[in-house]
């Protein structure tokens, strides 16, 4: 068994030596992650005698408190330093003029919503945004998410704390919140787009705690699932540009939808490298099912008179996929020179007519 003194000594130990808040993130991700060294010990509690599951798992959850608490202090420690520091070299006179011949770029973030928004334009749907901040019944409970789901605990939900009447608020974990505010104030025939920021307790190369989400909704009288294959295959076929694009729908969950599925593009592996619309393997892009009839009922909607498909996708995954974006984490760096290189020209703006793509 795992000498746990030496365990906490260790982690601890490097946390307390970080020379940087990068550095100590990487121990972060290293101790806790969800792959990380401790979690990994979690992982195996399950496979031991029920006695031994007990005391060890106390021990661990000592250490892992404790090793988060070294981070923490060092994070509070190194931030305040590195603040200062650049406070005291980094100072931007906001009122030059721009440099001659220089041009801002679109980030391609706001490029991929620009475009989204085109297509489904085109098609006669509306956007509609909301809050970053929401409440359980929008974020959850309308949806169907039962109290004791996996997304509601902690570990995946920012919580704000909590308001004298015990309530908390949420950082909306989806922009489904939004969709559930239009059923509430607006009537069928409903065609809309959410895009919007999207917030998880997650951090890892391929997960950001914060990132962005479209999600669609379409109620009417009649609305059934081969609407939903059409425009969602019109999307596709329209967002990258590959007139002959297959599609594939495979049967998930959603608490949200019933009947739920995931969609796949078709694309090559063979060569090394991923190309879309060629090939004989599948590539998961989004999710989507007709609305459950609850979901319906919860927002007023009288669901033996109504019914409608919703989907949801993540933006930077397709916008990797279509621009060539390796790396999620330089989303976020607001580095020039990458903005230089993946941006987009203010006169670039996304149209239908024009063709998406450059
Ligand atoms: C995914 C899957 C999905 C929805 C989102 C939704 C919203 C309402 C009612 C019913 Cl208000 N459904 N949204 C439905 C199916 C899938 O997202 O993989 N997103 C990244």
């Amino acid at each position: 068994m795992q000498n746990l003194t030496e365990l906490e000594t260790k982690w601890k130990g490097a946390a307390e030596t970080a020379g940087s808040v990068d550095a100590l993130e990487a121990i972060r991700v290293e101790a806790l992650g969800k792959k990380g060294e401790i979690t990994g010990l979690m992982k195996t509690l399950g496979t031991l005698a029920p006695e031994e599951r007990k005391s060890f798992g106390q021990q661990l959850n000592l250490v892992k408190d404790a090793v988060t608490a070294a981070i923490e202090t060092r994070k509070a420690a190194l931030g305040d330093a590195a603040i200062e520091a650049r406070l005291a070299t980094e100072k931007l006179d906001m009122t030059l003029p721009a440099r001659p011949g220089e041009v801002g770029r679109i980030h391609p973030i706001s490029q991929t919503i620009d475009e989204i928004i085109a297509i489904f334009g085109e098609m006669g749907f509306g956007v509609r945004e909301g809050s970053d901040i929401e409440d359980d019944f929008h974020n959850f409970e309308a949806l169907n998410i039962p109290k004791d789901h996996p997304a509601r605990q902690m570990q995946d939900t920012f919580y704000l704390p909590q308001k004298p009447d015990g309530s908390q608020m949420v950082l909306r974990t989806h922009t489904s919140p939004v969709q559930i505010r239009t059923m509430q104030s607006e009537q069928p025939p409903l065609r809309v787009i959410c895009p919007g920021r999207t917030y998880r307790v997650d951090s890892d190369m391929t997960h950001s705690p914060m990132f962005h989400q479209v999600e669609g909704l379409v109620i009417d009288e009649k609305t059934h699932m081969g609407h939903l294959k059409g425009c969602l295959q019109d999307f596709c076929r329209a967002f990258f540009g590959i007139d002959d694009l297959k599609l594939r729908f495979r049967p998930s969950y959603f608490p949200f939808t019933e009947p739920s599925a995931e969609v796949d593009i078709g694309c090559d592996r063979s060569g090394g490298e991923l190309k879309l619309g060629q090939g004989n393997d599948w590539l998961e892009i989004l999710g989507c099912g007709m609305v459950h009839p609850k979901v319906l009922k919860n927002c007023g909607l009288d669901p033996e008179k109504y019914q409608g498909f919703a989907f949801g996708m993540g933006i930077e995954r397709i916008a990797m996929l279509k621009y060539g974006i390796p790396d999620l984490r330089t989303f976020y760096d607001a580095d020039l020179r990458w903005l230089k290189h993946y941006g987009f020209l203010p006169l670039d703006v996304p149209s239908v007519v024009g063709g998406l793509t450059r």
